[in-house]
């Protein structure tokens, strides 16, 4: 746990002890592994799972584990709840099937979960594939259209749906977040527009489990980028404003070459986009 994360214990509204109790689903993943040292070390009561059993960071660590398709599972997950920060899923581009299983039918797993448990709140971790085959010089509110770069992205669009069915019909709330490029610092030329920082990640998270009453919310996961593609770049309803901005690293990622072919620079999902493209002249004659 790097010092520059640490934040002193959480204090509720009141002033005592905050006694959320908040779920991490893909705790075994590189923002999961993330999140879960950041929020412990905050003193955040959090449970946390992965697909297989996760080491003990402390000795009275609340963990689980087990395929989130599995009702059973998911109840261990959600059971005295409140906040569940959901990371779990195919993050990068795959085969149908699998993209269907874990990001369709997992998912739904988990919305039927949060009904059985009256959970108040489920943090989705969308993604900026969902608008991915917008081309790189047009700027994004939340409102534009879904443009998803390959299945993945397409899911994260399903995803954003299912949210919004279970928060209309069922009183769920959601806060979906459409994650950019979420590392310790960028290092590709795309990544000056979409790169979310982890200091504003863990930032965000925070504002997601202590914001009441959030409804259904759309929101970009990005730093504070000079160049972003998305904006705002902070979500008022949160009360989450990014700190980091990419253009601290420009002059050391401008030197280097850009790691994306022509289509990727298109477009703003990048190699996403690029990937089982179909070039021009192999389309239907006028497309
Ligand atoms: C994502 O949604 C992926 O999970 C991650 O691997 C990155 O590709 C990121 O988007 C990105 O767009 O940089």
């Amino acid at each position: 746990m790097s010092g520059a994360y640490a934040i002193h214990r959480r204090q509720s509204h009141e002033g005592g002890p905050d006694m959320t109790k908040v779920a991490l689903s893909g705790a075994d993943g590189q923002l999961g592994q993330f999140l879960r040292r950041c929020l412990l070390a905050q003193g955040i009561a959090l449970r946390s799972a992965g697909l297989q059993p996760l080491e003990p960071l402390h000795p009275e660590e609340d963990l689980t584990h087990g395929d989130l398709r599995d009702p059973d599972v998911v109840d261990r997950l959600l059971q005295g709840v409140d906040v569940l920060i959901h990371m779990a899923g195919t993050s990068v581009e795959r085969p149908l099937p699998e993209i269907v299983q874990n990001n369709l039918f997992a998912l739904h797993e988990v919305y039927e979960g949060a009904r059985r448990h009256r959970l108040k709140r489920v943090v989705f971790a969308s993604s900026n594939h969902a608008v991915g085959m917008h081309k790189t010089n047009e700027r994004l509110t939340l409102d534009c259209d879904y443009r998803p770069d390959g299945l993945y992205g397409l899911s994260k669009m399903w995803g954003e749906g299912l949210a919004r069915l279970y928060w209309d019909k069922h009183g769920i709330e959601s806060i979906c977040v459409r994650i950019g490029s979420a590392l310790e610092r960028p290092t590709e030329f795309r990544h000056l527009s979409t790169w979310f920082g982890f200091e504003d990640l863990l930032r965000f998270i925070n504002c997601c489990i202590k914001t009441p009453n959030v409804g259904f919310i759309t929101a970009w996961g990005v730093s504070n980028n000079s160049r972003s593609y998305w904006t705002p770049t902070g979500c008022e309803a949160l009360g989450y404003r990014p700190m980091q901005n990419s253009e601290e690293f420009a002059s050391d990622i401008m030197r280097q070459q850009n790691p994306l072919d022509v289509v990727g620079q298109r477009y703003q999902g990048g190699s996403f986009a690029a990937f089982d493209y179909t070039p021009r002249d192999q389309r239907p004659r006028g497309c």
